[in-house]
């Protein structure tokens, strides 16, 4: 244990209750982490919803190991180094058909703010820099940079930050409790919620609106499932207007909803897709934009020595970054971990929702290997029942996430059956107890 927990500043942590309690993590292997002090846990979140592959794997640890003792850094404006255009290529392979222009950041949240630049930036470069606005969802979330924040949905994430970004609109969220508590997959009510962006159109005028970004399963704010249609119906009412479709895959991409993107499962292609997470199973950080060829296509005019695009990070395309998401990609194809989640995902299905009848159990919701419990808030004291079960799991050797009073689940993608029937039994033990 440190002895000064001082001076770290623990982002989206309760501090105080941390620091005089806290939950340290020293080694990860597989499935599992291990404390401080030993004890095993169960690891059912994937790390914060990127270990896909599980932690420690050695083909991913070695050639990171490899990458920093050939070459540590490469500069990214104006020079390149190999594995940069490997990993695209690999990427263009695997994404949607369309979706082959690869741009690399460092997380989901820059992967954010360049998607809605390229959006805006396309449009100006196409001759029609009037479609400025950009178009989010309640209960979205898409990372914590000013662009994100602004076409996200969470109160708590904006209310303290100023006035965000100007020209930004919402539509409505597409949870509907009374109609779809406890879907099975996804919910059968609700296409029409897609319909809000005509509304949004018929205000704004489609000649001011840039693009419309939506996470195809709402993570971050307790795992909303699309309901049947609604991404069509999306899709289809971007095409009319000529409107950008974003789709937010940070948390979605890379196996997590059973086909390697969130866009196969549900048979819905975007014109710009936002990934991070386990596109280097969260060894190192990156993220990365995917743009429709076209959209790229667009901006490659004009004289050849002029930048095209005024975007990059110091660390896009790092060279350790590369290398570890090109043995990422080998270990999913490897061990066919992309499609895992629907192999896997009828028998978490029926496991967690076999904690329907439990105790303030409100709401069971699944897709894939991505699931949520959603619980009746204590009176008075919002957040309080699910962050309870979230310490009581820990003490029980479970790792889950919480977010309001809902509890989030979404394992590595090389969970066994034996790992998800202790999941769901330490989890029912400690919605029990919590009532
Ligand atoms: N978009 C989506 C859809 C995300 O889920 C981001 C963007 C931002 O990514 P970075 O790498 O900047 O964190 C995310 C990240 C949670 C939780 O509440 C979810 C995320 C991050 C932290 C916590 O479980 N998702
Ligand atoms: N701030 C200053 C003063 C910088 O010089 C730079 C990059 O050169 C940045 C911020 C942006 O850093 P990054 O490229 O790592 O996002």
């Amino acid at each position: 244990m440190p002895t000064d927990l001082d001076a770290y500043w623990m982002p989206f942590t309760a501090n105080r209750q941390f620091k005089k309690a806290p939950r340290l993590f020293t080694r990860a292997k597989g499935m599992h982490f291990w404390t401080d002090d030993g004890r095993q846990v169960l690891d059912g979140i994937a790390g914060l919803w990127c270990v896909n592959a599980g932690h420690g794997r050695t083909k991913i640890t070695e050639a990171i190991q490899r990458q920093a003792a050939e070459m540590d850094f490469c500069p990214p404006f104006q020079m390149a180094h190999p594995k940069a255009f490997a990993l695209a290529a690999k990427v263009a392979e695997i994404a949607p058909a369309g979706l082959n222009r690869v741009f690399f950041t460092n997380s989901g949240s820059e992967s954010v703010e360049t998607a809605l630049k390229m959006a805006i930036a396309y449009h100006r470069v196409r001759g029609e820099g009037q479609r400025t606005r950009l178009i989010g969802r309640e209960r979205g979330y898409h990372g914590v940079n000013f662009g994100g924040i602004s076409v996200g949905g969470i109160v708590a994430n904006r209310k303290m930050f100023g006035t965000l970004l100007g020209g930004v609109d919402h539509i409505r969220h597409t949870h509907d409790a009374a109609r779809n508590a406890f879907s099975v997959g996804q919910p059968a009510s609700g296409a029409e919620f897609a319909d809000d962006l005509e509304k949004v159109v018929a205000l704004h005028d489609a000649s001011t609106i840039a693009a419309v970004i939506v996470e195809p399963v709402a993570g971050s704010t307790g795992v909303l499932i699309p309901p049947q249609g609604y991404l069509q119906r999306l899709r289809e009412i971007c095409d009319r207007h000529g409107i950008l479709l974003i789709f937010d895959e940070v948390i979605t991409g890379f196996g997590r909803t059973g086909a390697p993107f969130a866009a196969q499962t549900f048979g819905v292609t975007p014109d710009l897709m936002t990934l991070a997470k386990g596109l280097t199973n969260g060894a190192v950080p990156m993220g990365a934009v995917l743009a429709r060829q076209a959209i790229h296509d667009t901006f490659m005019t004009g004289p050849e020595h002029l930048i095209e695009f005024f975007h990059g990070y110091t660390y896009s395309a790092h060279p350790l970054a590369c290398a570890a998401g090109l043995a990422t990609l080998e270990t999913y194809a490897d061990e066919g971990l992309l499609t895992r989640a629907s192999e896997m995902g009828g028998y978490f299905a029926d496991a967690l929702h076999s904690l329907k009848g439990l105790p303030n159990v409100i709401d069971v919701r699944n897709i894939g290997l991505v699931g949520g419990v959603e619980l009746a808030p204590i009176a008075g004291a919002p957040t309080k029942r699910a962050f309870d079960i979230f310490l009581d799991c820990y003490d029980k050797g479970l790792l889950v996430r919480t977010t309001g009073d809902i509890i989030a689940l979404s394992p590595p993608l090389i969970i066994e059956r034996s790992h998800i029937d202790q999941i769901v039994e330490t989890l029912a033990g400690a919605i029990r107890r919590a009532a």
